[in-house]
């Protein structure tokens, strides 16, 4: 959908009154407010990614990407879920406009993690999915936090949602590939094999993972 569609639509499905430049305007300072919490919490990760690789001598976590939802992506979103289309809509109802990813080594860091960011002064935490604990059926594992954070802007502070997702390098790099056949439409009768070889594939993964958990506490122990 070209952007300008997007602002159309939510222009003629609101008020008529207005004018594409206003509602695109609206929208523009709206995504803007996500990108300041998303700065926030991108900031309170990456201290403490400093001060814990002191203590440890390592880093708890090897990268992080922050994304905000594409208009097409937060229009398709609206649709499927049969949300209303408008500005007042996406704060009330989409939580992950603001993301972030934090890709760490070791199951334990993303805990440590997630907990240190979570018992801050300035975090609320709206919702946790812990698919590590409680994988997806297709073998999907990550951490998801829903967090609400406060942004000072010139003249409001405003409280924004900023969904994170943790997971390891490994799960990571299975959520790449099952990402890529989930899009891929044309597996035909390979289909049900491939999704049963990707489970298999997250059940090895999650081994390994404990497995070199395992062997760095040993090396942290020494
Ligand atoms: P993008 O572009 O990554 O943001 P919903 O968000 O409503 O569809 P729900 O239950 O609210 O679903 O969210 P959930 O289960 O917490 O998962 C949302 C995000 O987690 C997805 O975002 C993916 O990034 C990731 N995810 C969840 N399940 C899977 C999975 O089975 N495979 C992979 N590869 N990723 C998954 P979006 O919106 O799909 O896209």
């Amino acid at each position: 959908m070209e952007k300008n569609n997007f602002y159309i639509e939510l222009l003629t499905q609101n008020d008529t009154s207005k004018n594409l430049v206003k509602t695109k305007n609206a929208f523009i300072k709206l995504m803007n407010q996500y990108r300041c919490a998303m700065l926030e919490i991108e900031t309170k990760l990456r201290v403490l990614n400093m001060d814990l690789s002191l203590e440890s001598e390592s880093n708890p976590f090897e990268s992080i990407h922050c994304r905000l939802k594409t208009p097409e992506s937060i229009a398709e979103k609206l649709r499927r879920k049969s949300y209303p289309y408008t500005l007042e809509s996406i704060e009330k109802n989409l939580r992950d406009v603001a993301g972030i990813r934090v890709i760490c080594s070791f199951p334990d860091d993303i805990y440590t993690l997630a907990d240190k960011l979570c018992s801050q002064d300035d975090v609320t935490l709206l919702e946790r999915k812990d698919y590590i604990a409680n994988p997806k059926p297709n073998g999907y594992r990550s951490l998801h936090l829903i967090l609400d954070i406060p942004i000072f802007l010139a003249n409001e502070t405003k409280h924004m949602p900023v969904e994170v997702q943790f997971r390891t390098i490994a799960m990571d790099f299975w959520a790449s590939l099952e990402h890529k056949v989930k899009y891929k439409k044309d597996l035909g009768d390979d289909s049900a094999a491939i999704s049963e070889e990707l489970r298999l594939c997250a059940e090895d993964i999650s081994r390994l993972d404990i497995r070199m958990q395992q062997i760095k506490n040993k090396i942290d122990r020494k």
